[in-house]
């Protein structure tokens, strides 16, 4: 039984051509001209893409005293509307808790995912423990790269001594290095001050942590992981300072790279100016929403390719939820949803705007991800053999994005009534049609498992730190005899 997208244009990270593609069992079996199969799926003015993937979810994470709302099944049905085929989630062991039994919890969870997903292991404690598992992980179950939070102090927050130790581990084990970059030192601090001083609206998240504590602990974790030789991903970049230290380090040659989220990209801190709470503390995420010259920052970034993937950090609390933070803006769940949005508001504001060809849109939703991660070309690309996870895009389709009609479980939107246009005509999850024009044919369960191997020395960083400070004892005849 085979499918074929006929009269499309295909559209990969580097590539735009007229092509049919072939699917059989799940996989691209031939790209071409007059292919026919027994289905055919009608792409006449659509661009035949690959599906979108979202390294940054957390499904029914358990965080700040509840557990984000949208879960695999939920997660991955809005994002396959959406146009995207694949998530990473974050896999958050307990204090003391073995990794392997955390990726235990992790996987009876995703059993009900739509679409395929992979995760990240989060290095939530350290210790010995911990060291020894890491090989595990990555040896055993294709997980290769390792987030550590610089916020949430008293809770995820790891300090520069655990961070070093880590980033050595992962360097020698050919992993890679991630980051939250936020002071959460400075965070806490700030967050007690403003409490003290009354202020405990939704706002003051927003002057808790300015852009200045997430330059700093971008350039930390940055410097940090050029002294063990790890390759970096820093999540969530949402402003200039994170930017630069990002670009700089590029320059530089060093292996770091930097994701905006559609959120930080389109939506700005007048949000938290709302007058209405639940409007202001709906939008509460970590990093918050910035100003314009930072969103400016961030295109820019796109454009020119300092900035490489547009995630979304989804983490979706309902407005129950948001209130337990009513009379206390810290104790607001943190987080916001945008699997489903991400790649129709990048198209409209990204793609519609001139500011990034559909090429670079592929680059930045799905291949460039696919290749850090290590799982190009079987997900991120249109190629004969690789997975048929792929979109097939309308760019004259259009909507006014709305809680009502959103796959997301949550009782409200971030984006509620932004139009877009550009949307997926037919959503292909590993060959199966999972959407059509807005109809959803998901099946609960399908997803898989995407294991990814560790990286190649090359991918390490290529500072030449290593070299200049290379441990080389002096030869020395002057000793004195005492050191008195
Ligand atoms: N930021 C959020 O807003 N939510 C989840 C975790 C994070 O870092
Ligand atoms: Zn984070
Ligand atoms: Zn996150
Ligand atoms: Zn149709």
């Amino acid at each position: 039984m085979s499918t074929v997208i006929r009269n499309g244009t295909v559209v990969t990270a580097d590539l735009t051509y007229k092509a049919d593609v072939r699917i059989e069992n799940g996989v691209i079996t031939e790209i071409g001209p007059g292919l026919s199969g027994d289905k055919e799926l009608d792409a006449t003015g659509c661009y035949v893409m690959p599906g979108g993937i979202d390294p940054h979810v957390h499904l029914e994470m358990p965080f700040m005293g509840t557990y984000s709302s949208d879960d695999f099944e939920s997660g991955t049905r809005a994002g396959l509307a959406g146009g995207t085929t694949m998530v990473v989630d974050f896999c958050l062991p307990n204090q003391g808790e073995s990794l392997l039994d955390a990726i235990k919890r992790w996987d009876n969870k995703s059993t009900r995912a739509n679409c395929d997903y992979s995760f990240h292991m989060a290095v939530t404690w350290w210790g010995e423990q911990v060291f020894n598992d890491m090989k595990t992980v990555i040896e055993t179950r294709g997980i290769n790269t390792f987030k550590h939070f610089l916020a949430y102090k008293g809770a995820l927050m790891v300090n520069d001594d655990e961070l070093f130790a880590s980033f050595n581990r992962l360097a020698e084990l050919g992993g890679i290095a991630m980051v939250h970059a936020e002071n959460g030192d400075v965070v806490a601090e700030m967050t007690a001050r403003l409490l003290a001083e009354g202020n405990t609206g939704p706002e003051a998240h927003a002057y808790s942590r300015p852009s200045q504590v997430e330059g700093e602990a971008t350039n930390r974790a940055i410097m940090i992981a050029d002294m063990a030789g790890v390759p970096l991903y820093v999540v969530h970049t949402s402003c200039e300072e994170s930017h630069e230290a990002i670009r700089r380090a590029r320059m530089q040659g060093k292996r770091v790279w930097g994701e905006p989220l559609i959120q930080h990209l389109t939506l700005d801190e007048s949000e938290y100016f709302h007058p209405d709470w639940d409007h202001a503390a709906r939008r509460v995420m970590s990093p918050p929403f910035r100003n314009k010259q930072h969103q400016d920052s961030l295109w820019a970034g796109l454009q020119s390719g300092s900035l490489s993937v547009v995630a979304t950090d989804h983490c979706a609390f309902t407005t129950e939820q948001k209130r337990y933070g009513v009379g206390d803006f810290s104790k607001i769940p943190n987080g916001t949803g945008g699997l489903e949005d991400r790649m129709p508001m990048l198209w409209t504001h990204g793609v519609a705007t001139g500011r990034l060809t559909p090429n670079e849109f592929v680059a930045v939703t799905s291949t460039n991800i696919a290749k850090i991660l290590n799982c190009y070309p079987k997900k991120g690309a249109v190629l004969v053999g690789a997975d048929a996870d792929l979109v097939v895009w309308d760019p004259e389709k259009s909507k006014t994005i709305s809680a009502g009609s959103q796959q997301s479980a949550i009782d409200y939107n971030v984006f509620e009534g932004k139009e877009v246009k550009g949307l997926p005509r037919f959503t292909l999850t590993r060959g199966q049609v999972a959407v059509h024009d807005g109809e959803i044919r998901t099946q609960e369960g399908h997803g898989k498992f995407v294991a990814r191997e560790a990286n190649t020395p090359v991918n390490r960083a290529l500072s030449s730190w290593k070299e200049l400070t290379a441990p080389r004892p002096v030869e020395r005849s002057g000793i004195p005899a005492t050191g008195v």
